[in-house]
């Protein structure tokens, strides 16, 4: 049976991951592969209004326990009913976000342990990964400087936390691809959107057909 590849693109608040994507599928495409983009939280009817409750409201409208819960609930939901049968369709899915966001937004950044989040992983999604991550990864000055730019100052419910938290989340990214280096790539997200797309594209050439 043909299957599809699972391309999981992170980074911090505005590191230009949707612009990658959408530049990413045109060359798949023109590779003659078929290509779902998708995002997280989000990706189906019931993770999207999940989405809807994770990032509205104020910063204290969920602990991180149950910010956790829903993260993992989204995911599994995406994981079962979008992900795996376009998979199984021979379709490439390229997701915005995925489990690595929630080890180091809610496990590094929030203080839930690493094994915690692979265990609501692993309860919700059967602990299904990617074949290959790209980490975008952007000082947090120029993440700013782009997300001001875009939203004016407006920000959602996670993406408003103070710099400290921001800061976190950019270093467990780097040790979460430090520690994975076969399947989590780390992007320099610096310079135009051309260089970029480039030093992307050279990190999943290899799962091409
Ligand atoms: N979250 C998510 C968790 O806490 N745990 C989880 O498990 C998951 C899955 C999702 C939020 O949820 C959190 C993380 C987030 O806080 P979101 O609305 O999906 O929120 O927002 P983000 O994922 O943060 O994405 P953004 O839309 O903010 O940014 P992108 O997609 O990274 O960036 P993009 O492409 O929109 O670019 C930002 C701006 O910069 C420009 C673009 O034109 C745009 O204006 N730009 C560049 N400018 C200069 N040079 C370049 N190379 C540029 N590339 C893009």
């Amino acid at each position: 049976m043909i299957m599809g590849c699972f391309i999981s693109i992170e980074g911090g608040e505005g590191a230009g991951k949707s612009t990658q994507i959408r530049m990413l599928a045109e060359r798949l495409g023109a590779h003659g592969l078929a290509v779902d983009i998708t995002r997280e939280p989000g990706g189906t009817e019931g993770a999207e209004a999940i989405r809807g409750l994770l990032l509205g409201g104020g910063d204290d409208r969920w602990g991180a326990e149950a910010e956790a819960l829903l993260f993992a609930a989204a995911r599994s939901d995406h994981v079962a009913k979008r992900i795996k049968p376009a998979l199984a369709k021979g379709i490439w899915v390229i997701s915005d976000r995925y489990l690595d966001s929630s080890r180091a937004y809610q496990g590094a950044s929030l203080g839930l342990s690493d094994a915690a989040i692979m265990q609501l992983h692993a309860i919700g999604s059967g602990g299904f990964l990617p074949e290959r991550t790209i980490i975008l990864d952007l000082p947090l000055a120029d993440s700013r400087e782009r997300t001001k730019q875009r939203d004016g100052g407006e920000s959602d419910r996670i993406g408003g936390r103070d710099d400290a938290f921001h800061q976190r989340v950019r270093d467990a990214f780097l040790a979460i691809a430090e520690a994975e280096p076969h399947r989590v790539r780390v992007v320099d997200a610096r310079g135009t959107a051309e260089d970029v797309g480039e030093r992307l594209f050279a990190q999943i050439a290899d799962l091409l057909p």
